[in-house]
């Protein structure tokens, strides 16, 4: 396991703090939740008086978390004063937001990250670009400090390195994610019902959305290629907002010998907005930048002023013609 340059003086700032900040990042995903929730009950249990910060909200499905409950958002902390904030799995400070004037406003600053980029904002960093969380990290620093993995502990950080590993499917999954998890089910963590809760359940809208989506499905280049459309009925008739078209595009990318799809969603405004995935040597970033979009080579999207029809089209073209390159 590495050992992190910094983790004696992160140690000596958290056990001389009294008053402690936690801040992550903006939209927080599983990691910046998960991670700043165990170091939450830690501090706790050494006595500390903690305060969570974030400047969204706590997004739904990881409301189940234990302490989930006690994140405040930036306004909350106007007038408090803090002995030392904790950044956790924000890749620089922009990324904690709001919660940024209370963190600078701290006469010490610690933080915790995995981001490669990190450019070591705080007093004390402890950051490793190779981890494939920051829950990893914080696993570390409990190791190191002799801290018991309790069982609320043990699930935070299954969300933190569940999420951020793509459920154990992203490339940067690695031997030490497995490991820690193997030390969290031991741990007690009630893993069938934590994944369920992360991975397999949807809000009905969602549901009602990919049904309306899916009856559009249509195979074209070959059967190489795949593609779905929405339009606002189908949102009306799904009762379903923006966020719920997350991951449908997946649906037709992941047909038998399909390689480029794309997920067309005409919006009351007249723009349509277009999410692309591939399967290597593919490259839809170069199809959404035909129409100002970008994004990376597999996953990649654009917003354009066109008729639903004539977009189809247009895209088609485009990615029809990389299949003849
Ligand atoms: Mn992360």
């Amino acid at each position: 396991m590495i050992k992190l340059f910094d983790t004696p003086a992160l140690v000596d700032a958290l056990k001389n703090a009294r008053r402690i900040l936690l801040c992550t990042h903006i939209n927080p995903d599983g990691d910046a939740i998960g991670s700043t929730l165990a170091v939450y009950h830690v501090l706790k249990k050494m006595g500390k008086d903690v305060t969570c910060a974030c400047a969204d909200p706590v997004p739904g499905k990881l409301m189940m978390l234990p302490g989930a409950e006690v994140f405040v958002q930036p306004d909350a902390l106007e007038g408090q004063a803090f002995d030392l904030a904790f950044a956790l799995d924000a890749a620089d400070k922009g990324r904690i937001g709001a919660v940024g004037s209370a963190f600078d406003q701290a006469p010490f600053s610690v933080q915790l990250d995995h981001h490669p980029t990190n450019p070591l904002y705080a007093d004390v960093n402890a950051v490793d670009g190779h981890a494939a969380a920051s829950g990893c990290v914080v696993f570390r620093l409990l190791t190191y400090m002799g801290m018991e993995i309790t069982l609320d502990i043990a699930k935070c950080l299954y969300a933190a390195i569940s999420t951020d590993t793509g459920n154990f499917s992203f490339e940067n999954t690695d031997g030490e994610a497995f490991a820690i998890v193997a030390e969290l089910v031991r741990a007690g963590l009630p893993l069938n019902e934590m994944s369920r809760n992360l991975f397999l359940l949807q809000e009905e809208a969602h549901v009602r959305l990919l049904g309306r989506a899916l009856n559009t499905l249509r195979i074209f280049g070959n059967g190489q290629c795949a593609c779905m459309r929405l339009t606002p009925a189908d949102y009306q008739a799904a009762a379903a907002s923006g966020e719920h078209s997350d991951g449908i595009v997946n649906y037709a990318m992941n047909l038998w010998g399909v390689k480029m799809a794309y997920l067309a969603d005409e919006k009351e405004d007249g723009m349509v907005k277009v999410s692309l995935r591939a399967l290597p040597p593919f490259n839809v970033a170069k199809v959404a930048q035909k129409f100002g979009g970008g994004g990376h080579v597999l996953a990649a999207g654009c917003r354009y002023q066109m008729k639903l029809e004539e977009m189809c089209a247009a895209l088609e073209k485009e990615m029809c013609s990389q299949l003849e390159e």
